[in-house]
């Protein structure tokens, strides 16, 4: 596999968000030596310190959105951030912060795979669908609308960030570990034909079937961005963050699940989300989500 050339972006807000602290998930992963531990594989990383938005008010919501202003600042940020790498042929990852940073880092994804003719598949790892919209979300946090933003459902602020609208098509997700979908929004994922790899499929097929059908179609023009909200982990594993569901993927199906996206050698963009070190204990879920990242970008083929 080429060894990739890659970009540690942070986004320090927890502007979307239920709870604060995920503005402090940059720093628990370069705590847990995310940078070395990569470098070490012998990647050329790049730390590219932090981003900069606005603080967080911590407002209720407003017509159906919290923070939508500065949610809109923070992504406009991300997506420029994001598509200059790409364009310099590195390859980003986002040490997030909330899951609404999504909105600027696939969109710019998706802008970078229209100028270089490439097919854009993502990989939402993630314990909920993030699909809700103004008029059916139970909190009005932007982190759970990320994905229906991207398919064009929600605010042109929004919407229109990277300059075409829908910045993607719903055929370009699927979404592994779902186990938290609100009512109004099952209805929006099935109409709009979202291929969801529930915790009920995992049960029954396995993690390795799962990933074979996911992965299903990706080849040499393939951009493979994955979101790893770090609550697709089970919570006893990976308690630090701030909406955890009980149920997910253990940790040996959670390694297999990274060491089969890297056996493609296709990534070539990568969001950690939701990262929460107020939840914490010593570290552990950035240590955590650092192993599997280092199998994300094929720790175990060098000692196959
Ligand atoms: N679906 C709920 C909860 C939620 C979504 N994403 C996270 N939590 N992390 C909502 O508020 O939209
Ligand atoms: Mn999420
Ligand atoms: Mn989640």
């Amino acid at each position: 596999m080429q060894r990739p050339a890659v970009s540690l972006i942070g986004v320090p807000t927890d502007i979307g968000a239920g709870h604060r602290g995920a503005s402090m998930g940059p720093e628990a992963l370069r705590v847990a030596q995310i940078d070395q531990r990569l470098a070490r594989m012998g990647l050329d990383v790049r730390d590219r310190g932090n981003l900069h938005g606005p603080f967080n008010p911590w407002q209720p919501p407003h017509a159906g959105y919290r923070h939508l202003p500065e949610v809109a600042e923070w992504n406009r940020a991300v997506h420029e951030a994001v598509h200059a790498e790409l364009r310099e042929g590195r390859l980003p990852v986002m040490l997030g912060g909330d899951h609404c940073l999504a909105i600027g880092s696939i969109s710019a994804a998706a802008r970078h795979c229209r100028e270089r003719g490439k097919k854009l598949r993502v990989l939402w790892l993630d314990a909920h669908a993030d699909s809700n919209t103004s008029t059916i979300t139970p909190s009005g946090n932007i982190h759970g609308m990320p994905v229906a933003c991207l398919c064009g459902n929600g605010p042109a602020e929004l919407t229109g960030i990277g300059g075409r609208t829908p910045a993607v098509a719903p055929e370009v997700f699927r979404q592994i570990g779902i186990r938290s979908v609100d009512e109004g929004e099952k209805r929006l994922v099935r109409e709009a034909g979202l291929v969801i790899y529930d915790m009920r499929h995992i049960d029954e097929v396995g993690m390795r079937r799962t990933m074979e059908e996911a992965l299903d179609g990706v080849d040499a023009d393939t951009h493979l961005h994955v979101s790893f909200d770090v609550d697709f982990l089970d919570p006893s594993i990976a308690p630090g963050v701030g909406t955890t569901v009980r149920g997910g993927p253990t940790y040996r199906e959670s390694q297999l699940c990274m060491e089969m996206i890297a056996d493609t050698g296709r990534l070539a963009s990568l969001d950690i989300v939701e990262l929460n070190p107020a939840f914490d204990k010593r570290n552990q879920t950035a240590k955590l989500a650092v192993d599997l990242v280092e199998s994300l970008f094929g720790k175990s083929t060098l000692i196959r």
